[in-house]
């Protein structure tokens, strides 16, 4: 029997996620909303869309699992906060239904050798700069599709490269469910809510929304070519002292490649470290006329 927490169930095991979730099917829509946990209003955001996307009789799903292949060796899988009874308390006040809270032996059994490779969106931006993190997500997003079966999935425009990535694999893979992209939630000041902010000293926080600044003035100039609002980009977030840029890049925000003639909407991405953190927003900007 799964564990009840209000009226939200906990279920651990792969074979009872997919038993009761293939049972609830017969009441409306099953919305699936994946996390790694550690969940805060951003995360709260897709809750609350997925539980209007699933109706009153539909259920909404959320699965806290801190997936170590979408983590490089180097990176902050030990120290990922997990903070599962406060992420309990929000998705219950949020209208979850279920969450999926399995163990890494249950998604990764022992001999697992079986990946999803994405090989064109997921080259750019994160891609080149934490490589491999692309197949563990795919690979765990369509694990928790084919166990939870769900009609519609709701991911952040925050991760705007995930969400394309994802949005391609379900393309190419066939993967019968619909995708919902959700804007991102932000800080009073324009920071991006992340789980990673909790990581940042008070200096650190206090130089963090010049990610948003330097984007959206990248977005409200006048004309300049995708090279020169990428460096302007640049420019701005050296000024803060404490920032070192990992990347900024502009793309097509369709197919995140080098912007051509074609080119419609243009993305401005960027990721940002602060000490050990790092930070990632973007912000979209149609082409105009010259
Ligand atoms: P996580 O970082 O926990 O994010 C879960 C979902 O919340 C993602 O779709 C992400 O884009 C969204 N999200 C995060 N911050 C947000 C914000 N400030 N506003 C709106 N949405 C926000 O992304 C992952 O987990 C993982 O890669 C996952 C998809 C679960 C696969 O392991």
């Amino acid at each position: 029997m799964p564990l009840c927490c209000g009226l939200v169930k906990i279920v651990r095991t792969a074979d009872r996620a997919a038993q009761l979730c293939g049972g609830l099917r017969a009441n409306g829509p099953v919305v699936l909303v994946p996390t790694l946990g550690a969940l805060h209003a951003g995360h709260v955001a897709l809750m609350l869309r997925a539980r209007k996307l699933a109706r009153k009789d539909g259920n909404v799903v959320v699965s806290i699992f801190v997936n170590p292949t979408q983590f490089g060796p180097k990176e902050d899988f030990a120290r990922y906060p997990r903070t599962f009874a406060r992420d309990r308390k929000l998705c219950a006040e949020a209208g979850v239904d279920v969450i999926f809270h399995p163990e890494v032996e249950e998604i990764y059994p022992e001999g697992f050798s079986t990946y999803v490779d994405e090989e064109r969106v997921s080259l750019p931006l994160c891609g080149k700069s934490r490589p491999g993190h692309f197949r563990g997500v795919c690979t765990v997003v369509l694990k928790l599709f084919n166990i939870i079966g769900p009609d519609v999935a709701v991911f952040g425009e925050k991760d705007f490269q995930q969400l394309a990535v994802i949005r391609r694999m379900v393309r190419d893979l066939n993967v019968p469910v619909k995708i919902v992209g959700m804007p991102t939630v932000r800080e009073g000041d324009g920071l991006a809510l992340s789980s990673r902010n909790a990581f940042l000293s008070a200096e650190e926080r206090a130089q963090a929304p010049v990610l948003r600044h330097a984007l959206l003035m990248a977005r409200d100039t006048l004309y300049k070519k995708p090279a020169e609002l990428t460096r302007m980009v640049k420019r701005e977030i050296g000024r803060a002292r404490l920032a070192r840029v990992d990347y900024v890049e502009t793309l097509d925000a369709e197919t995140l490649e080098g912007p051509t003639a074609r080119t419609r909407e243009l993305v401005i991405a960027c990721a940002v470290f602060f000490g050990r953190t790092r930070l990632i927003d973007n912000i979209r900007r149609k082409v105009s006329e010259k």
